[in-house]
């Protein structure tokens, strides 16, 4: 009986040698990585890191791309010409997140077309914060505040992923994303501040109905994330998402305070000997529900997307006819 254990033939044998210089390279590869050096594009890399980070980043860049819709939703609404100003400004902002993510995981050898098309095919995942509606002017203040508040919480250490041109990408997106955190809570404490009561009454609405999806943002407990720890290993992720969570809501409690809200969870509690605070159970049947696709507003979403991608398929055919025109130019002169 003849099986590939037994089997010594040469081809078995320039296999062996391969995976002994495999390892050899996993192994430096590691050292490398749990010294902190930064991984680049041209270097060696294993097929699991380039495949994480693929995933990663471009579920990210998705992110960025769809995040845009809840608050598009508001331009021709916002209630004076500055907040309009400012709400276009931070919506381009978050498209050029998209862009900045889908390049640097372009590095990685998976092209944008098949990117998108995970997407728009329902394959690829992107935040499931998203899937919720924007129902009065007060969510587009709350989103600033919370949903990009808990974006650069998760996406600071990200700075430092091991993987550069991720690292290099985030450091831009993390300042851009710090002036949208800080306009939505100056938005919101206008409201409360010098608003009336239904105004006030409306902040308090959004606050109850997008805490929890914020929190849900860090994605599964620690014990329940399938890619944490070889993510953590590889220095990929450099903070777990529970301890992620927790940082976001000690952060954000004092704010609320500020702001004269309280935020829909009867467990919340400082515990004086953790230093933290004690929060509720997450729904995490919810979590899933949604990040499977039946939220909200899953199917409008992604709807949205996939019109507006076959109807820019003109411009994008202009653009690739004008950049070979002048290539067939320049070789010309
Ligand atoms: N939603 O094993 P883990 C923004 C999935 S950008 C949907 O823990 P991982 C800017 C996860 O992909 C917000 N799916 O996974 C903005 C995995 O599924 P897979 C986005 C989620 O990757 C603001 C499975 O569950 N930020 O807000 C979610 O180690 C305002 C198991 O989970 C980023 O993408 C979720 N919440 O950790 C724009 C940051 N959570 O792929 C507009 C970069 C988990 O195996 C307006 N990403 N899943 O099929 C990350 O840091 C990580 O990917 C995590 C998940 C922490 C999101």
């Amino acid at each position: 009986m003849y099986t590939q254990a037994m089997s010594v033939g040469p081809q078995d044998q320039a296999a062996k040698v391969q995976s002994a210089e495999e390892a050899q390279k996993l192994a430096a590869f590691e050292a490398r990585v749990g010294e902190g050096e930064f991984v680049e594009a041209k270097d060696w890399m294993p097929e699991h890191y380039r495949k994480t980070l693929v995933r990663q980043i471009s579920q990210h860049a998705h992110s960025e791309i769809v995040g845009m819709l809840p608050e598009g939703n508001w331009v021709t609404r916002a209630p004076t010409l500055k907040r309009k100003a400012i709400l276009m400004a931070k919506i381009q902002d978050e498209g050029g997140h998209g862009l900045y993510l889908y390049s640097a995981a372009e590095t990685l050898g998976t092209s944008r077309d098949q990117m998108l098309e995970a997407l728009h095919s329902g394959k690829a995942k992107y935040s499931s914060i998203f899937n919720y509606p924007t129902l009065n002017w007060a969510d587009i203040g709350v989103i600033g505040w919370l949903v990009d508040g808990a974006a650069i919480m998760n996406q600071v250490p990200l700075c430092r992923c091991s993987y550069a041109p991720y690292a290099r990408a985030m450091i831009r997106i993390c300042r851009e994303e710090s002036f949208h955190q800080r306009q939505g809570y100056e938005s919101l404490l206008v409201m409360m501040q010098k608003g009336t009561p239904e105004q006030q009454a409306l902040v308090q609405d959004a606050v109850n109905r997008w805490w929890w999806p914020s929190l849900m943002m860090f994605g599964p407990h620690d014990k329940d994330s399938p890619n944490s720890e070889q993510s953590m290993r590889w220095g990929i992720k450099r903070i777990s998402n529970d301890d992620l969570r927790q940082k976001f809501v000690d952060a954000t409690i004092p704010q609320a305070e500020v702001l004269g809200v309280t935020v829909p969870d009867p467990d919340l509690k400082w515990n004086a000997e953790r230093e933290h605070y004690d929060f509720g159970a997450i729904d995490w049947d919810e979590f899933w529900r949604v990040v499977g696709g039946d939220g909200p507003c899953n199917r409008e979403r992604l709807a949205t997307r996939v019109k507006a991608w076959d109807e820019g398929a003109w411009v994008r055919e202009a653009a690739l006819a004008h950049a070979k025109k002048q290539a067939t130019k320049a070789q010309a002169a």
